[in-house]
């Protein structure tokens, strides 16, 4: 016996990477339903590679009553209007927006890092999916942290265009193009031109003179992690269509050398080390796409602060950073909870 799973939002970057990786990891599944705006209703779409097509529903008519879960990747406009009738329904939401992230009666949970938060869910029906920066670095700290305490973190992002959406993928494409057969130019969904330039510029902009997303790092790290962490983060866009990668420099409490972090990570869930100190040896976004884990690369002593560490981090936005992380959670809420599968 399976779940029956809504994926709302399935037409996007997010959606379709939920559907792919279901199907994948053979989720066990009595049903599973595409839903999407009224302009994709209709729509067909494949369920992965298991060859089945699925006809997209519309969201504003659909019934969530008799659905276990829901997976949604609509963005916080649509999924404050329907999430809370998924879980009032009894339809658990899994939610990659940021609209419930910061609730305290809303888990925000990374499978590897904090499953017991989880339990917290039944409060409003509702556990939410972190920032896919965010993601990426809890998953490659935690194990750290665990051994050395993690006292503050300085990162900066290298993130690629897909987090904007499939838009934001066509602006780099269409701006690559452009230049190269010598066509005008104009950003649309970017502020600046993002083919061939880098844009230090994600979310809206705080009143301190940081962005919306560097925020989110922040207090997204402390609620799942730890709330005694401190973070302080710069969120650069790159002209890469698939693929988040950071820069991250780390002061722990307590001594940890280079090598022994490597063991640490060497073993830790979600993570795989590449780290061979030589031309190379790392890992660049374009080899992490259609790939689960978090990789960390270039760790090594900072010898300018006491206890200090850096490492490289990459890992596919859509898979580790939204899709895969919604599925494991919803894998989790399975063996925690709902405990329908065989
Ligand atoms: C980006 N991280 O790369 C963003 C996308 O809060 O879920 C995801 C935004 C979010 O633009």
């Amino acid at each position: 016996m399976g779940y029956r799973v809504v994926v709302v939002g399935a037409t996007g970057n997010v959606g379709r990477e939920m559907l792919n990786i279901l199907a994948e990891r053979e989720f066990p599944l009595d049903d599973i339903v595409a839903v999407a705006s009224p302009r994709s209703t209709g729509d067909i779409i494949d369920f992965g590679d298991s060859g089945r097509e699925l006809k997209v529903r519309n969201l504003e008519h659909f019934d969530f009553e008799g659905w276990d879960i829901a997976l949604f990747a609509a963005g916080s406009g649509p999924t404050k209007i329907y999430a809370p009738k998924a879980a009032a329904a009894g339809c658990t939401v899994i939610d990659n927006s940021s609209l419930y992230r910061m609730d305290p009666d809303v888990p925000l949970i990374v499978p590897e890092v904090n499953p017991e938060a989880i339990d917290l869910y039944r409060h409003k029906n509702i556990i939410a999916n972190p920032n896919c920066s965010t993601a990426q670095m809890v998953v490659a700290l935690k194990p750290l942290h665990d051994v050395a305490r993690i006292k503050r973190v300085v990162v900066s992002t290298y993130q690629s265009v897909s987090g904007a959406g499939k838009a934001g993928m066509d602006e780099l494409f269409e701006q690559s193009r452009n230049i190269f057969v010598g066509d005008a130019n104009e950003p649309v969904k970017f502020t600046k031109q993002i083919a061939f330039n880098v844009i230090p510029h994600i979310d809206s902009f705080l009143d301190d003179g940081s962005t919306k997303e560097e925020w989110k790092m922040v207090v997204e790290t402390k609620k799942i992690l730890d709330p005694s962490i401190k973070v302080t983060a710069t969120c650069v866009r790159v002209p890469v269509f698939v693929g988040h990668s950071e820069s991250i420099n780390i002061e722990f409490e307590r001594e940890l050398s280079a090598e022994d972090a490597q063991a640490i990570l060497r073993e830790a869930p979600g993570v795989m080390l590449v780290d061979k100190r030589e031309d190379g040896g790392y890992v660049t976004p374009v080899e992490v796409v259609g790939e689960y884990a978090t990789y960390v690369s270039r760790v090594r002593e900072d010898p300018t602060i006491e206890n200090g560490l850096n490492l490289w981090c990459v890992s596919d936005n859509l898979r580790k950073g939204a899709a895969l992380n919604a599925v494991q959670i919803a894998e989790l809420l399975g063996r925690r909870h709902l405990q329908k599968a065989a």
